[in-house]
């Protein structure tokens, strides 16, 4: 598979692509399946669905892997808090955490209760082409606690921070309890034929190095490194997102480092050095002009040389309104330009 010798900085004959959010509302033909289904949810433990939407980039874009079609906010959801998808507000906790009580309160061992994931990371993999890699996935703790503390998306997080700094031992209990089982849950995907695993940690940025490096970086440290004992050969890959400056900092037992494309490639290639393969980070708003994509490609791949050292991916996640006729063309165009 072209993505994994990628991943663990093996010469390929091209840069492997594809896309955070690449299976979404952008295809008529998610939407199509998506109606077939009440609600998100019911989507995300549909097997047979989920399965169809996973595969429909590898179809439609030809993309070098294929990620599961499920969401972060599962786990929390199995963990106990109850969880909706609020169409054009998106998702929403009806509990929140609030104390030690509510934290003790959660369940343990929850990842057991997912059944369906692992269902459909097995059945994705059965139909995939052996050339095209299938990623697992889960939300990092510190994205996940913000989302339990806020019950929903935050812009000031508020909530989450005032207990990292008036509460920090409440803060750790839910983020160890939350890293106990994102490491079980991971165990889970690879054991049912993930190739690779990632970590989202998409509001890394919302907190100051001193605090990231405690409440959110420790613990995917620990993680990585709970499953890089248990499987050395599934490539790990973390997505802090908007941590740019905060690189040097960032050190673990993984191999590919997702960079936001808030952070230029030309700075974490010279903080990271080939310390890890680094992921991204094309804008996904330069996707609008096809002008604007071709040179953030270019500059990119200048960049990033054709030596092995990158996959090529989005800064963040396809928008629900992008065109896909450009989604297409970035796929040929990386593929043709990166060509050695
Ligand atoms: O049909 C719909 O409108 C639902 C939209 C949608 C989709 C397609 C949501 C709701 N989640 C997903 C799928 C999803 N989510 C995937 C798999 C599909 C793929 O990538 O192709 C993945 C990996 C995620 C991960 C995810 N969910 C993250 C981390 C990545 C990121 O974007 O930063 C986060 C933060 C979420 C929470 C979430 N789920 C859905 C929305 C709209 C949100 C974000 C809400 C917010 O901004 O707070």
């Amino acid at each position: 598979m072209v993505f994994i010798d990628a991943c663990f900085r093996q010469e390929t004959p091209y840069t492997p692509i594809w896309l955070m959010r690449q299976a979404g509302r952008y295809l008529s033909e998610y939407q199509g399946v998506r109606q077939k289904t009440k609600n998100f949810l019911d989507l995300c433990a549909n097997v047979v669905l989920a399965t169809e939407v996973t595969l429909q980039p590898i179809e439609i874009l030809d993309v070098d892997a294929a990620i599961l079609f499920s969401d972060i906010l599962l786990l929390p959801h199995a963990m106990g808090l109850p969880l909706e998808f609020v169409p054009s507000f998106g998702p929403k906790f009806l509990d929140t955490i609030k104390s030690l009580e509510d934290i003790k309160a959660l369940k343990r061992g929850a990842y057991k209760d997912l059944g369906y994931v692992y269902e459909i990371v097995s059945n994705v993999r059965s139909k995939l082409d052996k050339s095209k890699a299938l990623i697992g996935f889960s939300g990092a703790p510190w994205t996940l606690a913000t989302y339990m503390l806020e019950g929903q998306g935050s812009k000031t997080y508020s909530r989450s921070k005032k207990i990292l700094y008036a509460q920090p031992e409440v803060a750790h209990a839910l983020l160890e309890a939350l890293s106990i089982e994102i490491i079980s849950y991971l165990d889970a995907q690879a054991r049912a034929g993930a190739n690779a695993l990632m970590l989202f940690d998409s509001w890394a940025g919302a907190l100051e190095l001193e605090a990231y490096l405690e409440f959110g970086w420790d613990y995917i440290q620990k993680i990585t490194k709970a499953l890089k004992t248990k499987h050395p050969k599934v490539p790990l890959i973390v997505f802090p997102k908007g941590v740019g400056t905060y690189l040097a900092h960032l050190k673990g037992d993984f191999e590919v480092f997702g960079c936001g494309w808030d952070t230029p490639l030309e700075h974490a290639k010279e903080v990271l050095g080939d310390r890890y393969v680094l992921q991204g980070n094309l804008e996904p708003a330069r996707l609008y002009s096809q002008e604007a994509m071709r040179n953030g490609i270019e500059h990119i791949l200048e960049v990033m040389g054709k030596k092995a050292g990158l996959i090529f991916n989005l800064g963040h996640g396809m928008l629900p309104d992008l065109p896909r006729s450009n989604a297409l063309e970035l796929v040929r165009l990386v593929r043709e330009i990166s060509r050695r």
